[in-house]
């Protein structure tokens, strides 16, 4: 606790000199590394920002934080996760990430793989009072009960969050808490805090659920060195506050009872202080990293993908009887594969009956999840964080923004905030795209801009049966999250499998010397009939099935253009910001690419509206073969001089 205080101590100092850049001070929370005590190598912490003196008890070195503060290369995250954010593979500690509350599905997921696998590991999720209001706290709290899971929630009420003070607004205070399942106790006080958790931990080791500490205590100083509490604490406050300091509180207790005595405690402390002062120093001095863009993702497992993949048999299936069949086959192979999903399990086996059968056949491994997204997605984290294989669904493309934070800020940065330490390999299947009567605003976005948008994640759409089966071989391949967009339109088509072709890569469906039309899902077979009718007129086109939208297979879109020189990108998502827009801009600003180019590359597109829900409105706003036709013919006519 005294080296907690010291080392915020030390960084007040260093923000102050414009040595570092951002402090978050623990002072006064620090009686909750108490909760430490009862923990095993093998438990995993999930911390938020205030959880210094956490951390240092779990076996983080003050020399690591130093690093950290200064962001240095071998500091958690090299520079790229902030100061204050701990996190440790060795140690069991999951990186901290900054929106407030983020760290609890992936607690309840990683508690839940551990149930799973029968160990007796225990997760503890530590969250400040204010981030009890998040929406993803009771979603975790709710998956934790339901399920029993072994799952500690730490709160750590200093009564505000930032300015705001909390008390008319905390769960506890509004009784929105079962009483049953949580204890309010005095955070300030490390043995009431340690034999708290001592009870809880036991608790959740005899599998009897989750448990909430709600721990009373003082945020010392301000929310972090950029806020100045006196601005909205009285001095009053401020000085009751300090008379209830943790350190001192244990400090006096230990001398009381003849634990300690005042000459050790003033040796101690100066003996911290020389250590810390030291280890800051010594972190001033190390080297910084020497970029940022390593660990986006994984580089790809060669070994992994095979060049060519085959379906087990030549005859026609269909979208849902080829990726059922693999699902199968994945979960009967490897026994970390779990798949969680709204509706998943049988009878129905999913709204589109993709796993239908596979609950009955792998009972406990398929399994149905509450209606929450959120939860789909932080539990797959935390699984996948942590050895399992998670081939999660989401019902729908368009249902996935409740899940955002979690996809985005959570899946999508873990393995570039820690530098690798830190992987995410989860695969999410997501039926998507319009071109179906009836689906509406809601049922019918592909959405790629967003998702290819985000740094970390892996985006990838297939045309066929065959290439969804390739894709999802590649997926769980992969040790990043990876978005598998399922076009519905396509799942009951029958179709044979292609000719042998590259697995992971775009794949040329139509040879031509004319243009090059790159599509991808739906637009796919647009594209073809397009290219049917250009024929007609004589204009042989090139139709590329680019699949891999993130890593985009940039060689196999030069190749093309260099034997066309005319580019046209076909898209169901809207314009502006897409990912259709990404590639032309992409192929313009590339020298390279723009001196193969014979005519302005083109855009066929939806419109920046949302899809209708009456078929002729919809089909008013998507693209059709006509308009790609006319796309091509537009860059016959108007071509560059070369
Ligand atoms: C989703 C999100 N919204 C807003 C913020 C900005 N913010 C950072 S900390 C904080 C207050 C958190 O208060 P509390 O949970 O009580 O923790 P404390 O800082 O008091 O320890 C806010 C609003 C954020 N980080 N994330």
């Amino acid at each position: 606790m005294a080296t907690s205080r010291e080392g915020d101590r030390r960084e007040g100092i260093l923000v102050r000199q414009g040595r570092g850049f951002l402090q978050v001070p623990g002072a006064g929370h620090e009686a909750l590394s108490a909760v430490c005590a009862s923990l095993l190598p093998g438990d995993w912490i999930f911390p938020y920002y205030r959880e210094r003196a956490v951390a240092l008890a779990r076996g983080v070195s003050n020399a690591d934080i130093a690093l950290n503060f200064f962001g240095k290369r071998d500091g958690i995250g090299a520079g790229r996760l902030m100061s204050s954010h701990f996190g440790s593979q060795e140690l069991g500690i999951f990186p901290s990430a900054t929106p407030t509350g983020i760290q609890c599905l992936p607690s309840v997921g990683m508690a839940w793989g551990a149930q799973k696998a029968g160990s007796q590991a225990v997760s503890v999720c530590f969250i400040g009072d204010a981030s009890t209001r998040q929406g993803e706290f009771y979603e975790a709290l709710c998956f934790a009960l339901q399920e029993k899971l072994p799952v500690l929630f730490v709160i750590a009420d200093n009564g505000y969050g930032i300015s705001t003070p909390t008390a008319s607004m905390t769960p506890w205070n509004i009784g929105a808490l079962n009483p049953s399942i949580c204890q309010r106790i005095d955070g300030r006080d490390a043995i009431a805090v340690a034999d708290a958790a001592q009870a809880a931990v036991a608790r959740l080791r005899a599998g009897e659920g989750p448990c909430v500490l709600w721990c009373e205590l003082d945020r010392l100083w301000s929310h972090t060195l950029s806020d100045d509490h006196r601005v909205y604490r009285s001095l009053e406050e401020i000085e009751e506050m300090a008379a209830r300091d943790p350190i001192t509180l244990l400090r006096d207790r230990l001398i009381e009872s003849g634990q300690l005595t005042s000459a050790q405690w003033k040796a101690d402390l100066a003996r911290i202080a020389e250590q810390v002062d030291a280890d800051y120093q010594q972190a001033e001095r190390a080297p910084l990293a020497a970029d940022a863009t390593s660990n986006v993702l994984a580089p790809r497992n060669e070994k992994s993908s095979p060049t060519t993949v085959s379906t087990s048999s030549r005859r026609e299936e269909t979208m849902v009887e080829a990726l059922g069949a693999e699902l199968r086959r994945a979960l009967a192979d490897d026994p970390r594969v779990l798949m969680f999903g709204e509706d998943i399990e049988d009878p129905k086996g999913g709204v589109f009956g993709l796993t239908r059968g596979l609950s009955n056949d792998f009972p406990g491994r398929v399994v149905n999840s509450p209606l929450a997204e959120a939860t789909i997605i932080g539990a797959g984290v935390g699984l996948a964080a942590t050895g399992w294989k998670p081939v999660f669904e989401i019902q729908f493309i368009d249902f996935l923004a409740p899940a955002f934070n979690q996809l985005v800020n959570q899946a999508a940065t873990l393995r570039w905030r820690s530098d690798g330490q830190f992987s995410c390999p989860l695969v999410l299947l997501a039926p998507c795209g319009a071109y179906l009567p009836a689906g509406g605003p809601w049922h019918s976005q592909t959405g790629e801009g967003w998702w290819t948008h985000t740094p970390g994640l892996r985006v990838v759409v297939p045309s066929t049966p065959q290439c969804a089966v390739e894709l999802f071989r590649d997926a769980l391949n992969a040790d990043d999250p990876t978005l598998i967009l399922l076009p519905k339109r396509l799942f009951r088509r029958a179709a044979l499998p292609l000719p042998e072709h590259n697995a992971t890569g775009a794949l040329l469906r139509r040879s031509g010397p004319e243009a090059t039309i790159v599509a991808w899902g739906n637009t796919v077979e647009i594209s073809l009939d397009a290219a049917d009718l250009l024929a007609q007129e004589g204009i042989d086109t090139e139709v590329l099935d680019l699949r891999y939208l993130v890593p985009c297979d940039w060689p196999s879109i030069e190749t093309s253009l260099r034997k066309t020189g005319r580019l046209i990108v076909v898209q169901e998502d809207n314009a502006t910001a897409s990912f259709g827009a990404t590639l032309l801009a992409h192929v313009t600003s590339e020298t390279r690419l723009w001196d193969l180019l014979a005519a302005p590359p083109q855009l066929v597109t939806r419109p920046d509206v949302h899809v209708p829900f009456h078929p002729k409105l919809e089909e008013s706003v998507l693209p059709d073969a006509s308009r790609v036709a006319d796309a091509v013919r537009l860059t016959m006519r108007h071509s560059l001089s070369l």
